[in-house]
């Protein structure tokens, strides 16, 4: 996990493959948008800086994060792509629905990661506060969007 003292955003350029002939799905959620718009301009821009082609990168938006599980999975069958990210920012609230869409996500993802043929990166954010999301999506602690674009390459080439 990131921290201040280990930030993934700020990795060695050197030991990241070439991504000029892989082609990468990303699904994005539609509920806190700031957020998710920023983790999707640095999981682009990412992809892009280590070759991937602009047509190469398809982008498709679903409401919510519960969404993301739907998303990825009808990417997964019909993309035709090396590794899908997924992207969502849940931030909790006065009611429980924090802990359920969470744990719906990662269960369904993980799950996905054993049943597809390609990687699916997790690139959901879970904070208490909209400050936290912040700090992870640009700020004080990077662009969780850039360490999946990374973590989407390496995987695409295990
Ligand atoms: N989706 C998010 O991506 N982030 C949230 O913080 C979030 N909060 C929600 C809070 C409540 C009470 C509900 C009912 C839904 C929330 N959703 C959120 C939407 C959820 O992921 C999904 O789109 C909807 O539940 C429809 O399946």
């Amino acid at each position: 996990m990131a921290t201040s003292l280990h930030n993934l955003s700020q990795y060695d350029i050197t030991t990241i493959p070439d991504a000029s002939n892989m082609c990468f799905g990303i699904v994005v959620a539609e509920w806190n948008e700031e957020i998710t718009g920023a983790l999707l301009d640095g999981a682009v821009k990412t992809l892009e800086k280590h070759g991937a082609l602009p047509e190469n990168i398809h982008i498709k938006t679903v409401p919510g994060s519960f969404e993301l599980i739907y998303g990825a999975h009808q990417m997964v069958l019909h993309g035709g792509y090396d590794a899908v990210i997924i992207l969502g920012s849940v931030i909790r609230g006065e009611t429980p629905h924090f802990d359920y869409i969470c744990q719906g996500v990662t269960a369904g993802i993980a799950r996905l990661n054993t049943t597809s043929e390609i990687p699916i990166i997790y690139g959901l954010l879970t904070t208490n506060d909209l400050q936290q999301a912040l700090d992870r999506c640009g700020g004080k602690y990077g662009n969780k969007g850039d360490e999946c674009a990374i973590d989407a390459i390496k995987m695409a080439k295990f």
